[in-house]
C-alpha cells in the first residue's frame, strides 16, 4: 500500500486547508462592510432577491372608473389624458409614435401622491401625427397596473387659433408663484404643457400681462390648471383692461367672446375649488388696435 494515500472524506476535504475557512470569513466580513457602507451613504439595500420579485402586473381596467379621455390641444403640440381610478394610484403614461413609446409623462400634481382623478399632459407632440400610449400605475399597497395601448392623432396646427397676442407677453404682476417650475411666464409661453401656479391663493390669485401694444380683443381664454385631488380648478375669472372696470365673470377654459381694447390685462380668479390656482395658458384673440 505504500505510495498510496486514502481518499480524503468530504469533511476532511472542506477543512483540510485552513486558508479556505479564512477566505469565507473574509468574504462575509466584506459583504457586511459593503452593505454598511451603502446604508451609510443612504443607498437602499434590497431586502429581496430579483428571483423573489414575482408580483403580477394587473390590467388597469380592473380599477378603471372612467376614461381615458384624450383632449387634443388645437396646436397639435400637447394632449391631456384624463382617467379616473377606483383606487388611489400614482399614474404615468408612456407614449410615442409606435409601440416602443420613448416618452413618459406623469401627473402634474405637485405632491406626487397617489390619487384617483388623473390628468396627464403629453407634451412634445407634432401636429397631424398618430400617437400610441399606455397608462401605468402603482397602488399604495405595491400593486402594479398597466393598460392596453390606445392611440390618437393630433390635429393639424392652425395659425388662426394660435394664442399669438398673449404669446410672450410680459408678466408685470402676479399674486404668487408656487415655485420657479410653476412661474407666471408659463401662462403666456404658448405651451399648454407648462403651468403657472399660485402658492395657495385660491380665489385671490391674479396675473397681469402687458401685450406690448393696444389690441382690439375679441376673445379671451383662461385655461385653468387643476390638481388630481379636485383643487386648483378655476371656475370663473374676470379680466380688467388697463386698470379699468373688471369684465366678467366668465367661465374658464373656453374662448369667451369679448369686445374691448386694451394693452395691460389683469386676470383675476373669481371662483375656484381653492388651493394652488393658476393657468396652463392665457389666450387672447384679436387684432392690433393700430393696424390699418
Ligand atoms: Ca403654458
Amino acid at each position: 500500500m505504500r505510495g498510496t494515500r486514502p481518499l480524503a472524506g468530504p469533511c476532511e476535504a472542506l477543512t483540510a486547508d485552513p486558508r479556505a475557512g479564512r477566505v469565507v470569513v473574509r468574504v462575509a466580513v466584506l459583504v457586511v462592510m459593503v452593505l454598511a457602507a451603502l446604508a451609510a451613504l443612504g443607498v437602499a439595500v434590497p431586502r429581496t432577491t430579483a428571483a423573489q420579485v414575482t408580483g403580477d402586473v394587473l390590467d388597469l381596467s380592473a380599477v378603471l372608473a372612467s376614461g381615458p379621455e384624450v383632449t387634443l390641444d388645437p396646436s397639435g403640440l400637447t394632449a391631456t389624458v384624463a382617467v379616473s381610478t377606483s383606487v388611489d394610484l400614482a399614474c404615468a403614461i408612456v407614449y410615442g409614435t409606435d409601440d416602443s413609446f420613448g416618452s413618459l409623462a406623469t401627473d402634474r400634481d405637485m405632491g406626487g401622491q397617489a390619487h384617483r382623478d388623473h390628468h396627464v399632459v403629453l407634451g412634445g407632440l407634432r401636429p397631424g401625427t398618430r400617437y400610441v400610449f399606455r397608462m401605468q400605475g402603482s397602488g399604495v399597497d405595491g400593486t402594479l397596473y398597466r393598460s392596453p395601448a390606445y392611440d390618437f392623432t393630433t390635429p393639424m396646427a392652425s395659425s388662426s387659433i394660435m394664442p399669438a397676442l398673449a404669446l410672450g407677453a410680459q408678466v408685470v404682476a402676479v399674486s404668487s408663484e408656487f415655485s420657479p417650475a410653476y412661474s407666471a411666464a408659463n401662462a403666456v409661453d404658448g405651451d399648454p404643457g407648462t403651468e403657472w401656479s399660485s402658492k395657495g391663493d385660491g380665489d385671490a390669485a391674479f396675473i397681469t400681462i402687458d401685450l406690448g401694444r393696444a389690441v382690439d380683443i375679441t376673445a379671451v381664454d383662461f385655461r385653468t390648471r387643476q390638481m388630481g385631488d379636485g383643487t386648483a380648478i378655476t371656475r370663473t375669472f374676470t379680466v380688467t383692461p388697463d386698470g379699468g372696470t373688471p369684465l366678467g365673470p366668465f367661465p374658464a377654459s373656453q374662448a369667451v367672446p369679448v369686445s374691448f381694447t386694451g394693452r395691460v390685462l389683469r386676470f383675476d380668479v373669481d371662483t375656484s375649488t381653492g388651493g394652488n390656482t393658476g393657468a396652463s395658458e392665457i389666450v387672447v384673440l384679436g387684432t392690433d388696435a393700430t393696424a390699418p
